[in-house]
């Protein structure tokens, strides 16, 4: 799925900005007709979450209307008018001028509909919006299960996963214009030959035929072009670029891609590089690289999970700060506009679904999850294949068995039910299906079957060893850590990352010795952890939980609804841990410096 773009042809408009908003609780705005605008609506931003922008809305999950109008410029009279939503927890309905142009189900992902035949140019065409995110037992990720209590503790509100549920339309709302017959999609692929870049580029057109296109990659003071020619829609062609300058995460160099087809043309950056998995370690270009840095959210005060530029400017630059190369979007798509950047900043993301805390309750709920698992990972794959930061695909984070509690602290083993292992086994390989050319992990949680790891390339696991699990026991919980890591290498004989670690502190609480909570605590913890992992080659990234503290349910394990795993807070003042992080990744590189990091 393209990012809408302006050029010459392509155009775009971003409707950003303050909408007219309206709880239906009732659910009742379809009947009342609230698609041509609502009345007595109050003010809200989009993007944004709903949630905390108003007091009253900080709890509600419900349907909410959002609407506004727009002019659409006549010059887009002779062109395909699309409208696109960025991203709308959890369901959501366009309306156009009073008409239903489409829906879409799931968070986290952009939806488009072809909305040419809706509008007047005449006048104002007024947009609206339902958005709804009733915590459903099917829904991915799920809320409201029956007897699942989220870490063993009543929670409000009732998710499965640790985070806040946020709602509304919290990416941006954009029309855009296409000619007719367009450029519908495009995939590129890039590998290498010697010291030359291939770059393998697939071109699909709707709207009517094309027979011919051209192919144009610039960069790097060189120029090298093709043409395209087209069969039932679709054409192929392979660029050499003669001494490519490779993407890494040290050098992100981007070359520009300019596909034409028809009157339509289509650019994108294109970082040449290659991931591969071999011999128990990750290589990006050939060199072993190691993903060290974070698990993160999307999550502020006010905006809620809403797109927020200054922050994601700022985020980036405090992970520079600290050293880090790596991060894991745990545990959604993050936004299109973080994966732009991330592609000119050079981080390694492993991209997550939104697939986290799945439970395999009954079949005919696990049903309906597979189902919303495969459309996602579907969607996540089309939205960013195409992006060199993207070094992995996750298709789940720790999936849970019902005797989860019992197996974390190691009581239970019992057996895997083989329904849990067909799923994953669906799951994986649909995302091998759609890219063949990137490894696929699932993030295991403690604890849990081995057999869903062994259908992945990457073993990632989530390790609270001196938390959860033998808490304020750090030397114990090191000891459990280093045996486990050798076991689990012995065992499958991958690439293993801890995509999680880390210990709930609040800021500014010191105590000697470190308390769990303290200060010291967590930077100890990490450290150990670090430690731990540095002499063992087969350890391929660590990932800290979190990168700041962020917005969760209720409950009695988070002070105040968060999370305080972050090593900066909320509003990103750093921890005593963030400075040892800093010293540790930046380091001058030593012997036991684990190589590829900053
Ligand atoms: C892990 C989850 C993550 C939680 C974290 C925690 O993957 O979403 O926030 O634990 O408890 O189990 O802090």
């Amino acid at each position: 799925m393209l990012y809408p773009i302006q050029n010459n042809v392509r155009n775009r408009l971003d409707l950003s900005g303050i909408w007219d908003f309206k709880r239906d609780p009732e659910e009742a705005g379809v009947e009342q007709g609230w698609f041509n605008g609502l009345s007595d609506a109050r003010p809200i931003a989009v993007p944004g979450s709903w949630n905390d922008q108003y007091e009253d809305l900080y709890y509600y999950l419900g349907m909410g209307w959002y609407a506004r109008t727009t002019y659409i410029p006549q010059s887009w009279k002779s062109e395909r008018v699309m409208l696109r939503v960025g991203s709308a927890n959890y369901w959501a309905a366009v309306w156009v001028n009073g008409q239903k142009a489409g829906e879409h189900e799931g968070g986290h992902l952009p939806f488009a509909f072809d909305i040419t035949d809706l509008i007047t140019f005449d006048g104002p065409n007024i947009i609206a919006i339902q958005v709804e995110n009733h915590l459903k037992p099917t829904r991915v990720p799920s809320g409201n299960l029956e007897g699942v209590v989220l870490g063993g503790v009543a929670s409000y509100p009732r998710t499965s996963f640790d985070f806040y549920p946020f709602a509304g339309l919290q990416r941006p709302v954009l029309l855009y214009s296409v000619p007719p017959v367009h450029i519908e999609d495009i995939t590129v692929v890039t590998g290498r030959e010697g010291a030359n870049g291939i770059v393998r580029v697939r071109a699909t057109v709707a709207g009517g035929t094309v027979e011919s296109g051209h192919l144009l990659l610039a960069g790097a003071g060189q120029a090298v072009e093709a043409e395209l020619t087209f069969a039932n829609g679709a054409a192929e062609a392979a660029l050499v670029v003669p001494s490519a300058r490779l993407w890494s995460g040290d050098d992100p160099y981007l070359y520009e891609l300019t596909v034409s087809a028809g009157s339509d043309r289509y650019s994108l950056p294109v970082g040449i590089r290659t991931v591969e998995v071999k011999e128990g370690q990750i290589l990006l270009n050939d060199k072993p690289v190691q993903l060290n840095g974070f698990g993160r959210h999307e999550d502020f005060y006010a905006s809620g999970k809403g797109l927020n530029l200054p922050l994601l400017v700022k985020d980036y630059g405090l992970m520079r700060w600290i050293g880090a190369n790596s991060y894991r979007t745990a545990h959604y798509p993050y936004s299109e506009e973080e994966m732009m950047l991330a592609d000119r900043e050079g981080f390694l993301i492993i991209d997550e679904t939104p697939a986290v805390s799945l439970q395999f309750d009954n079949a005919e709920n696990m049903a309906e999850r597979l189902r919303m698992c495969l459309q996602q990972t579907e969607e996540l794959i089309n939205r960013d294949k195409n992006h060199p930061s993207v070094v992995m695909w996750s298709v789940a984070n720790e999936p849970m068995l019902p005797d989860q509690m019992a197996r974390m602290s190691g009581e239970v083993q019992s057996a895997t039910p083989p329904e849990s292992i067909d799923f994953f086994r669906k799951l994986v390989d649909r995302a091998r299906q759609l890219d063949v050319t990137r490894p696929i992990t699932l993030v295991g949680i403690m604890g849990g079957p081995s057999e869903w790891h062994a259908l992945t390339d990457v073993i990632c696991i989530n390790r609270y060893w001196g938390w959860y699990v033998l808490g304020g026991e750090l030397a114990k919980a090191l000891d459990r850590l280093d045996k486990e890591l050798d076991e689990t290498w012995k065992q499958h004989g991958k690439p293993i990352i801890i995509t999680e670690f880390g210990a709930d502190t609040l800021a500014g609480l010191h105590a000697l010795p470190g308390v769990m909570w303290s200060e010291e605590y967590q930077t100890e913890l990490i450290r150990g952890y670090l430690d731990v992992a540095a002499d063992k080659a087969f350890v391929a990234g660590m990932q800290i939980w979190n990168f700041a503290d962020f917005a969760a349910v209720q409950s009695a394990g988070r002070v105040g609804g968060v999370n305080m795993k972050g090593v900066f807070t909320r509003t990103r003042t750093p921890k005593m841990a963030a400075h040892m992080l800093r010293e540790y990744w930046m380091r001058p590189v030593t012997l036991s410096r684990p190589a590829g990091s900053r």
